[in-house]
């Protein structure tokens, strides 16, 4: 078996026993990220056979807030399905290995948004609605712990998410300065606004549409498109988190066994 088939294989049965991995660089210190890439779209793939269904896209690590706490200091790209997306309030945790929640801006596209080149103003065109966001991140790597190349791998470490109310996005909202609270068991953790993510949701959605462009894809009308966490993550298990969004209400969620 070629060395990304079993790249995939280890990801894959990490992420469906919901056993951690050593991190693919610690036997293969020389993968490129362009593989990582590769195995990150032959993962897809094996989800798109087993059923699953496109609905988005994802950036990662495009706050400073996480690029420190992670140790990787540029923006990834993922892939969202339908069996990410949470319908309850209640996440299952057995099914996950060390979850953590990060607040995050996502958009919902009208139209489609193809690169190369693309900018800020384009996703704006291309933008029909936003909502506050949480997404649930479960790293299928020992720790918690990876390099680029790993966490590209691993699809950026996506496993759930969860969608506020979506509110009409016209030109006069500013996402820059959305504010965003984040709680943990109702306290405060972090506070943040949309600034916090390369500048902006609508910045980060170009660089996510640029990347898509070296990889002969584009993102599809319809789709949602989480633009990164805020603020830092944190751990799911045990604990009601709730991320509050200026305008848009609250998105709350907590294992299944404590609600
Ligand atoms: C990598 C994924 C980061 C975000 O929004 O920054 C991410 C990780 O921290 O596990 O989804
Ligand atoms: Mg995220």
């Amino acid at each position: 078996m070629d060395r990304i088939a079993e790249y995939v294989d280890r990801l894959w049965d990490a992420g469906l026993t919901a056993a951690a991995i050593d991190p693919l660089t610690a036997g293969d210190p020389e993968l490129s990220v362009d593989d990582a890439y590769t195995v990150q779209e032959a993962l897809l793939d094996r989800r798109l056979a087993n059923g699953e269904r496109i609905v988005g896209a994802k950036l990662g690590l495009t706050s400073k807030a996480k690029q420190i706490t992670m140790g990787v200091h540029q923006p990834v790209f993922g892939w969202l399905t339908d069996a990410m997306l949470l319908d309850d309030a209640a996440v299952d945790c057995t099914t996950l290995i060390h979850p953590r929640v990060e607040p995050e801006i996502a958009l919902i596209l009208a139209t489609a948004l193809e690169g190369p080149r693309v900018t800020p103003a384009d996703v704006l065109a291309a933008t029909g609605s936003f909502a506050g966001a949480v997404e649930v991140i479960d790293s299928r790597f020992h720790g918690y712990s990876f390099r680029l190349p790993d966490v590209v791998a691993d699809n950026t470490s996506a496993a759930r998410f969860a969608l506020g109310s979506p509110r009409q996005l016209t030109p006069e909202i500013d996402l820059r300065l959305l504010g965003c609270v984040l709680e943990s068991d109702g306290s405060v953790v972090s506070a943040a606004a949309g600034a916090a993510v390369a500048n902006g949701p609508l910045r980060a959605v170009a660089l996510l549409v640029e990347h898509l462009a070296t990889r002969g894809r584009r993102l599809e009308a319809g789709w949602v498109v989480m633009t990164g966490g805020l603020t830092d993550a944190v751990p799911l298990a045990g604990h009601v988190v709730s991320a509050g969004f200026d305008g848009l209400g609250r998105v709350t969620i907590a294992p299944a066994a404590i609600r």
